[in-house]
């Protein structure tokens, strides 16, 4: 293969439409037909890999650390790899970077839906939950989000389709020269 391998990790809150776009995202790569590309989203990687991890900072960081590990070995090998978590924390997310670009790139996407329209949609009712006390250390009510101060990409999805989000990060691989 003469190109090299790359990570898309979205970060976003949860119901920001990470998932839906990265979906998007995955099929349109696949369409291409030339690497494998493997998604490891949120919810899937928290019944897969870390199903014992709760919502601890600790426990997000480990539970981060390990999609990216995935995520390096899937690059180094040549292939696509889609993250979709939470990913709350700028330390994590940079350490999951220097880690991935050490064999291909990384694509930092920030899927930028507020917390006032996340919360509004709140699509698995979680949102109701947490402020009802009865989901704890929920982030961006009740636990931190660090905003990603440089992504490579920044997806607005209010007055935006999925599929033109989806197309956005095509266009920014496209002008990296990596598809
Ligand atoms: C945030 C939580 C929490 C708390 C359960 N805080 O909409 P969802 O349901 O599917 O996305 C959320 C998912 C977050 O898991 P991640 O692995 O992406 O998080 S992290 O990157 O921080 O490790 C939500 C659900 O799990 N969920 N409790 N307290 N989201």
């Amino acid at each position: 293969r003469s190109k090299q391998g790359f990570t898309v990790f979205f970060t976003g809150f949860s119901g920001s439409g990470k998932s839906t776009i990265a979906n998007a995202l995955m099929i349109k790569l696949m369409e291409m037909g030339d690497r494998p590309v493997t998604l490891l989203d949120g919810d899937i990687v928290r019944k897969n890999l870390s199903s014992e991890l709760g919502f601890s900072k600790e426990h997000r960081d480990l539970n981060i650390r390990r999609i990216g590990y995935v995520a390096s070995e899937i690059t180094k090998n040549g292939g696509i790899a889609i993250c979709a978590p939470i990913a709350p924390y700028a330390a994590t997310r940079r350490a999951v970077r220097e880690e991935i670009e050490q064999f291909g790139a990384f694509i930092e996407v920030h899927v930028a839906t507020s917390i006032e329209e996340c919360e509004r949609r709140d699509r698995k009712g979680l949102y109701k939950l947490a402020r009802e006390g009865k989901i704890k250390e929920f982030t961006g009510i009740s636990d931190p989000y660090d905003v990603p101060d440089d992504p490579e990409l920044r997806v607005e999805t209010e007055n935006v389709e999925v599929d033109n989000c989806a197309h956005q990060v095509i266009l920014k691989l496209e002008s990296m020269g990596l598809i």
